[in-house]
């Protein structure tokens, strides 16, 4: 149960976008046009976008470009998850929130159609130690559903499924049978359910999600125009994985750290994916919600 007070600013079909994604999954020159264009897409659907984050200590559901222009100027803004969000809220900070934190805010807001990119899963296991994202366990608490294009190649995709189906998470499929990996539109996983039809999977999802009140998945594959070639992918992986390790990432720094070195061995490749998908997400999203 969410007790969670937030500030809300959206109608009644809203699209959470996350600030995580925002903030530290793209290059700082890229947040403001991707947030814009991200807003644009979901409107045009017909539905309302609502940026996701805490400013100045409060939880609010709906930012403000000035919102968010403050806090990508302050820089260094914290990452929050589920663990660390109410922390940021006693001390009065601006933080990103990441997909779990994300869920909660909207949940509290009773919003419950949610866009990104990739879920946080489980880690390869650069140091000695597990490394788990709180995203999957919010699908457990949040009746939210997150249109997602699978999880980053970056992590370990199969055990992040596995991890999902342990924890009794509905996993299903825009127009695809298989679990998708971000950049590849496929995985050697698979989803629960195929939908093909989006007015059939918003019924469904409104109705498990009532039944339930817990989260849902909705794999959405990248455009095939945009998905990355796998020879390329394998390499650059390599990459810049190498260059997370050196520069001693860890714990939170891991996802951001390999994301940049990945825009930079790739020239830019797969920034260019990350945003196209996000696009995808956040157009089938607001479909959804109006549906
Ligand atoms: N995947 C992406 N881009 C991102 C993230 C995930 O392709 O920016 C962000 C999301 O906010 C996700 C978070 O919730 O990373 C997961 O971080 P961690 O691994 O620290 O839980
Ligand atoms: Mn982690």
């Amino acid at each position: 149960m969410t007790r969670v007070a937030v500030v809300k600013r959206v109608g009644g079909r809203a699209v959470a976008l996350e600030t995580t994604l925002l903030v530290h999954g793209v290059p700082t020159s890229e947040s403001m046009g991707l947030a814009s264009r991200l807003c644009g897409v979901v409107r045009a659907s017909g539905a309302d976008p609502a940026v996701v984050g805490v400013v100045r200590g409060v939880p609010t559901v709906g930012m403000t470009d000035a919102e968010l222009r403050s806090m990508l100027d302050a820089g260094d803004v914290p990452k929050a998850n589920t663990a660390n969000l109410g922390v940021l809220m006693h001390r009065g900070l601006d933080a990103a929130t990441t997909v779990s934190a994300t869920m909660e805010l909207a949940a509290a807001a009773a919003v419950m159609w949610f866009a990104t990119g990739g879920l946080g899963g489980v880690h390869r296991g650069y140091g000695e130690h597990l490394d788990v994202s709180s995203d999957l366990g919010a699908f457990t608490r949040f009746p939210v559903a997150v249109v997602t294009s699978g999880v980053k190649s970056i992590l370990d995709v199969e055990s992040t499924r596995e991890a999902l189906e342990t924890l009794g998470v509905t996993v299903v499929g825009f127009r695809t049978d298989r679990f998708p990996a971000f950049y590849r539109r496929s995985s050697e996983a698979g989803v629960d359910a195929r939908f093909d039809d989006e007015r059939e999977l918003a019924a469904f999802v409104r109705g498990e999600i009532a039944r339930t009140g817990r989260g849902i998945v909705v794999a959405n594959p990248i455009p095939q125009e945009h998905e990355i070639d796998e020879t390329d992918w394998g390499r650059w992986l390599g990459e810049a994985e190498q260059r997370a390790i050196e520069a001693g990432a860890s714990g939170r720094g891991v996802t951001p750290a390999v994301l940049g070195a990945l825009h930079e061995v790739s020239g830019g490749a797969t920034l260019r994916a990350n945003l196209a998908l996000v696009e995808a997400n956040a157009r089938l999203a607001g479909r959804l919600a109006v549906s």
